[in-house]
C-alpha cells in the first residue's frame, strides 16, 4: 500500500471515529398530533423543531446534537399513556415533553414518575399535575394563576355585576378552570346567574345557552377547549347575545377564530406569552417561526419553543455521563435551578405545594398577560 494510500485511510478512519464521538441526546415528544385537540399539538410541535433547529445550528449541548422522538398521543388518554412507554422504554429517551392536554397528564405522568424520567409539560394548566411527582415539570402557567387576573380585568372593562358560566365537566382541564373561576369570581364579588355544563364533542350548545340567555348575565365565563369555545360563542351570538366572554388557556388557539371569527370580538383571555411583546427573543422567535413554518405562532409553540431551552440549560449543567438512568435523574436535579428568559419573558420554576406529604414537582413562575379578541384575534388589553 502506497504511503498516500494509508494517510488516506489513516484520516478517514480517525474522521468517522470523531463522528461517532458526537452523540446524539434524544429527547420524546408526545403531544397531539391528530383529534381535537391537534391544533394545539401541531403548534407545540413547530415550537420543539425550531428550538432543536437553533441548538443544532450553534453546535449543539456541549458538542452533542440534539434529535427528537416525536409521538403522537391524539389527545387519548390510552394513546399518551402509550406514547410515554414508547419514548421511555423503547426510544430511551433523556425526558419527555408532553402531553398536550391536563385530562391525559394525569394518565401518563405517573408512568414517567416512576421510570425516574423528567416529564415536562408545555400546555397542562389543570390544578394538581405537578402533584403528580416530582419528575413532573411545567412552563405552562396554571389557570389558578392566569384566571383571577383575566376575571378582574375583565369585570374592569365590562363593568360586571353578574356572570354566567359553562365548562365542560369530563375533560381536568376544563373542570379545574371551572373550579378557579368559581373562586375567583366569588372573591371577586360577582353574582353567578346561572352556571351549565356539556361534554366532550358536543357540538349543540343551544339549550343551555337558552338558559343562560333567561338569566340575563352581564358576561359569560367559559372554561372549554377551542373548539367547544368557539361553537358556544357562535350559538351565543345567534341565539341574540352580544355579553362578552372570559376563557382560559382552551382560548389561545387560532381554532378559536378559525371558527367564530369575530364573533369572538370582547373575549378576554390571560396568558404569560404575547404577539406584542416587543422582547428580542420573542422578535427573533415570531420572525423565524413565520419564516421556517409561513404562518405566525401562537402560545403554545412560544411555550413548547422557550421549554426546550430551558432543558437545553439544564442538560448543559450536568454533562452527560452516557448512564441513562444517571442522567435522567441529574437532569432532574439540575431543572430546578434554571432561569430563562425567552419568548414568553422572565422564566423560573416554583415548587408545587404538597397537599398529601408527597414530594412534588414544579411549577412555572410567570406573570399572565390579560389579552382581548379585536377583529380575529388577541391582543394585549390596555
Ligand atoms: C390543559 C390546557 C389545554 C388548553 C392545553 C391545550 O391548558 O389541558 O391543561
Amino acid at each position: 500500500m502506497s504511503q498516500q494510500l494509508k494517510l488516506v485511510i489513516a484520516s478517514a478512519l480517525i474522521g468517522s471515529a470523531t463522528l461517532t464521538q458526537a452523540a446524539e441526546i434524544k429527547i420524546g415528544v408526545a403531544e397531539a398530533l391528530s383529534g381535537p385537540a391537534a391544533k394545539y399539538g401541531s403548534a407545540i410541535k413547530n415550537g420543539f423543531n425550531l428550538a432543536a433547529d437553533k441548538i443544532n445550528a450553534k453546535g449543539g449541548i456541549n458538542g452533542d446534537k440534539i434529535a427528537l422522538v416525536i409521538e403522537d398521543e391524539q389527545g387519548k388518554k390510552e394513546e399518551a399513556i402509550n406514547a410515554f412507554k414508547k419514548l421511555i422504554f423503547q426510544s430511551k429517551v433523556l425526558m419527555v415533553f408532553g402531553p398536550t392536554l391536563s385530562n391525559s397528564a394525569f394518565a401518563a405522568d405517573p408512568i414517567a414518575n416512576a421510570s425516574k424520567t423528567v416529564v415536562f409539560g408545555t400546555s397542562n394548566t389543570a390544578d394538581g399535575i405537578t402533584n403528580l411527582g416530582p419528575f413532573t415539570f411545567r412552563n405552562s402557567v396554571m389557570e389558578a394563576d392566569v384566571l383571577p387576573a383575566t376575571t378582574k380585568a375583565a369585570i374592569k372593562q365590562f363593568n360586571i355585576k353578574k356572570v354566567a358560566v359553562i365548562y365542560g365537566n369530563d375533560d381536568a382541564f376544563t373542570k379545574s378552570g371551572y373550579d378557579v373561576f368559581k373562586t375567583a369570581l366569588s372573591d371577586q364579588k360577582i353574582t353567578v346567574t346561572d352556571t351549565e355544563t356539556y361534554a366532550k364533542g358536543d357540538v349543540d350548545f343551544k339549550a343551555q345557552l337558552t338558559k343562560i340567555k333567561s338569566s340575563t348575565p352581564d358576561a359569560i365565563v367559559c372554561s372549554c377547549l377551542a373548539e367547544e369555545a368557539a361553537n358556544i360563542i357562535l350559538q351565543t351570538r345567534s341565539l341574540g347575545m352580544r355579553q362578552p366572554f372570559i376563557g382560559g388557556n382552551g382560548f389561545n388557539s387560532p381554532k378559536l377564530f378559525d371558527i367564530a371569527k369575530d364573533a369572538a370580538d370582547n373575549t378576554l383571555m390571560g396568558s404569560p406569552w404575547s404577539a406584542e411583546n416587543p422582547s428580542t427573543a420573542n422578535k427573533q422567535f415570531m420572525a423565524d417561526y413565520k419564516a421556517k413554518y409561513g404562518t405566525d405562532p401562537d402560545q403554545f409553540a412560544a411555550q413548547a419553543y422557550d421549554a426546550l431551552q430551558i432543558v437545553a440549560e439544564g442538560i448543559q449543567k450536568i454533562k452527560l455521563s452516557g448512564d441513562l438512568s444517571k442522567d435522567r435523574i441529574a437532569l432532574r436535579d439540575a431543572l430546578p435551578g434554571i432561569k430563562f428568559e425567552g419568548a414568553t419573558g422572565k422564566f423560573s420554576f416554583r415548587r408545587a405545594a404538597s397537599k398529601d406529604g408527597k414530594e412534588t414537582g414544579y411549577d412555572a413562575q410567570q406573570d399572565a398577560i390579560v389579552n382581548i379578541a379585536k377583529g380575529g384575534k388577541f391582543v394585549l388589553l390596555k
